[in-house]
C-alpha cells in the first residue's frame, strides 16, 4: 500500500503550461538566496506503508509503523490522532541486556536515509486509544514534520502483507 502526498504538483504543471505562452520570457532559474519558511516542500514527501499493530485488549497501547522519504533533510517531530489521548515517538534501546522503549523528540531522516519505523525499532506509540480500535480497519493520524509541517495520513490496522524484498538490509 502506497500513499503519496502530492498537493502542489498539478499547480506546478499549470504554471509551466502558462509560461509556455509567454513571448520572450527566458525561464529563470530558481535563485533562492535565503531560505523562506513559507516555501512549501511537502509535495515531495512520500509516506508509505502506514500500519498499526493494535492490542485486542481495549485501552492498551498501539504501535504505528511507516516509511517516509524526503528530498531534503527532514525530521518527524510530532504525531497526533483523534483516536488516542496521547501519541509519542518511541525508539528501542539496549540497556543491560534488556530492550527498552524510550520516548524521543524526533526522528531525523534525509534523502539518503529514509525514515523507517518498523517492529523492533523506531515506532509511534498511541496511549489511551479508543475502545473498538481493534475493530477499525483504518484511522487518521497527523504527522508533524519540521520542514513540511502537518501531514495527515490514513493508518491501516493490522500487519500488511509485506514482501521481504529488502531483508538483507538489517538495521543492526
Ligand atoms: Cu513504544
Amino acid at each position: 500500500m502506497t500513499m503519496r502526498v502530492s498537493n502542489l504538483m498539478v499547480l506546478g504543471a499549470m504554471v509551466l503550461a502558462l509560461g509556455a505562452c509567454g513571448v520572450d520570457d527566458p525561464p529563470e532559474p530558481e535563485t533562492v538566496s535565503e531560505p523562506s519558511s513559507d516555501e512549501s516542500v511537502d509535495e515531495h514527501i512520500a509516506i508509505m506503508d502506514v500500519w498499526a499493530r493494535v492490542n485486542p485488549i481495549p485501552g492498551r497501547p498501539a504501535a504505528v509503523y511507516l516509511s517516509a522519504t524526503s528530498p531534503i533533510d527532514e525530521e518527524l517531530i510530532g504525531v497526533s490522532t483523534p483516536i488516542a489521548e496521547r501519541a509519542e515517538l518511541h525508539t528501542h534501546e539496549h540497556k543491560d541486556g534488556m530492550m527498552q522503549m524510550i520516548q524521543v523528540d524526533s526522528f531525523a531522516f534525509s534523502p539518503g536515509a529514509p525514515l523507517k519505523l518498523q517492529p523492533g525499532g523506531d515506532h509511534l506509540m498511541l496511549f489511551g486509544s479508543d475502545e473498538g480500535l481493534a475493530e477499525l480497519t483504518q484511522f487518521p493520524i497527523t504527522l508533524t514534520f519540521r520542514e513540511a509541517g502537518d501531514i495527515e495520513v490514513s493508518v491501516t490496522v493490522g500487519e500488511p502483507e509485506m514482501q521481504p524484498d529488502h531483508s538483507s538490509h538489517s538495521s543492526h
